[in-house]
């Protein structure tokens, strides 16, 4: 029998080069210790990844059932952060300025806590937040953001359009590479976007992951990364236009993207990153090749540091229990025999342990107090905002993105 062929889920190729990682757990699924049967049942699947030489898209193989993933005990409340906070009220406000407060609506899709809708509730302008995950959506109706819970898709927007019409803009943050069905999730924006609207996009940039081998970005939620020409491909099949990128240093290197249905001149910057793209071999298999390579490397030296530093007697422990780390943690193999803990300070995570590595989760509050003698930075892309939120700590800070490196600040 044939074995069947992984084929590209943005353009129908056959996906290259399968980097498998072994058995996974899903990223965000935090486990409560007091219970033993959950913790044996953890839900595991086989992580492999792969490129598209002909849409540059990096994607998982076989992504785990969406409910397994987004459902009422998701954990990321990207409010967490008060600098994410702010990068998204500006971008909030350049939006609303560009809206009739009377017929306008915006929609975002994947609104999370409503750390970006909550500009729009606060200044009364019309808007509609959808998201699968019920105890986020929770908090952004306590909010009083206008949210509802559901995946969004070829159907739900169908029902968007019939209760509010058209949206002047739909805004898609740190969502679109949540999303396996993405040609559903075009079409239904097809339906949904005005014929002079605007489509935003924003999450973690191809080539900034090739760049710093942050082979983190890669989980089960994460199950694509993106770049201009495999969105490209993707939205021209709907007639949906990219015309300008905007990048970010945010989440280690973000890109934002701007889509239309009319045909608008494409802008410098755009074709900036275009080249960029082509010029860093985007569409070669060694590209993708060396980047696994590296990645293997950063795994690999942050292994050795910590099981040298526990054989020394030191206590090593982590910041930020983020959904990246859960690949790092569990392709290396670091877990809570060689991690005390890890301290973050999202209520919802606090004493809950880690998938698959199981560490306990504890108060970032209590960092100052335990000082263990080093802590891996794995909320590595909020650096600067917990270095200096945690500036008593006694602590030595460990980063191991780009490379492993100690940060002897304090
Ligand atoms: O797309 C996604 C991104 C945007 O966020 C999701 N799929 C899930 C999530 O990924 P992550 O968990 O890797 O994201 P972060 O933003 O790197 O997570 C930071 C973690 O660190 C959070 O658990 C909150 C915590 N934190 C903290 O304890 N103190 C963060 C800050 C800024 C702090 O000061
Ligand atoms: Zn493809």
């Amino acid at each position: 029998m044939n074995k069947p062929k992984n084929l590209c889920r943005v353009c129908n190729s056959i996906i290259q080069n399968i980097f498998d990682f072994g058995e996974m757990p899903i990223a965000n699924n935090l486990m409560l210790m007091d219970n033993e049967t959950y913790i044996k049942n953890e839900y595991k699947y086989n992580m492999k990844i792969g490129v598209c030489i002909n849409c540059s898209s990096l994607q998982i193989i076989n992504v785990p059932k969406k409910e397994l993933m987004f459902n009422d005990r998701y954990a990321y409340f990207a409010s967490e952060s008060k600098f994410m906070k702010n990068h998204f009220t500006k971008l909030g406000s350049k939006l609303m300025k560009l809206m009739n407060k009377e017929k306008d609506y915006i929609l975002e899709i994947g609104c999370n806590d409503g750390i970006f809708l909550k500009s729009f509730a606060d200044n009364n302008y019309k808007h509609v937040g959808i998201d699968a995950s019920e105890n986020v959506v929770e908090a952004a109706k306590n909010d009083k953001i206008n949210a509802i819970c559901k995946f969004f898709d070829e159907k739900t927007s169908l029902e968007i359009l019939h209760s509010y019409g058209k949206a002047k803009f739909v805004v898609i943050t740190n969502t679109m590479h949540h999303i396996e069905n993405c040609q559903s999730v075009a079409k239904g924006i097809e339906t949904l976007l005005d014929e002079d609207g605007i489509l935003v996009i924003e999450d973690p940039y191809l080539l900034d992951m090739y760049k710093i081998g942050s082979i983190e970005q890669v989980y089960a939620e994460h199950n694509f990364i993106w770049s201009l020409h495999s969105y490209k491909t993707l939205f021209e099949k709907y007639s949906i236009k990219l015309f300008d990128v905007e990048h970010f240093d945010t989440h280690g290197g973000s890109m934002r993207y701007f889509f239309s249905k009319k045909n608008l001149k494409e802008t410098n910057i755009m074709q900036k990153y275009i080249n960029l793209e082509l010029n860093n071999k985007i569409f070669d298999i060694n590209t993708f090749i060396k980047f696994q390579k590296n990645c293997k490397k950063i795994c690999k030296e942050l292994y050795n540091f910590v099981v040298s530093k526990s054989k020394e007697g030191k206590i090593i422990a982590g910041y930020g229990a983020t959904a990246k780390s859960a690949t790092t943690l569990n392709y290396s193999n670091i877990d809570q025999n060689l991690i005390s803990c890890i301290y973050d300070s999202t209520p919802f995570k606090i004493d809950k342990f880690t998938p698959g590595s199981h560490i306990q989760i504890r108060d970032a509050k209590l960092l100052s107090k335990d000082n263990p003698d080093y802590t891996i930075l794995f909320a590595w892309n909020h650096k600067n905002e917990i270095i200096e939120k945690e500036k008593k700590s006694k602590t030595i800070w460990v980063e191991y993105i780009p490379e492993l490196k100690l940060t002897y600040e304090n």
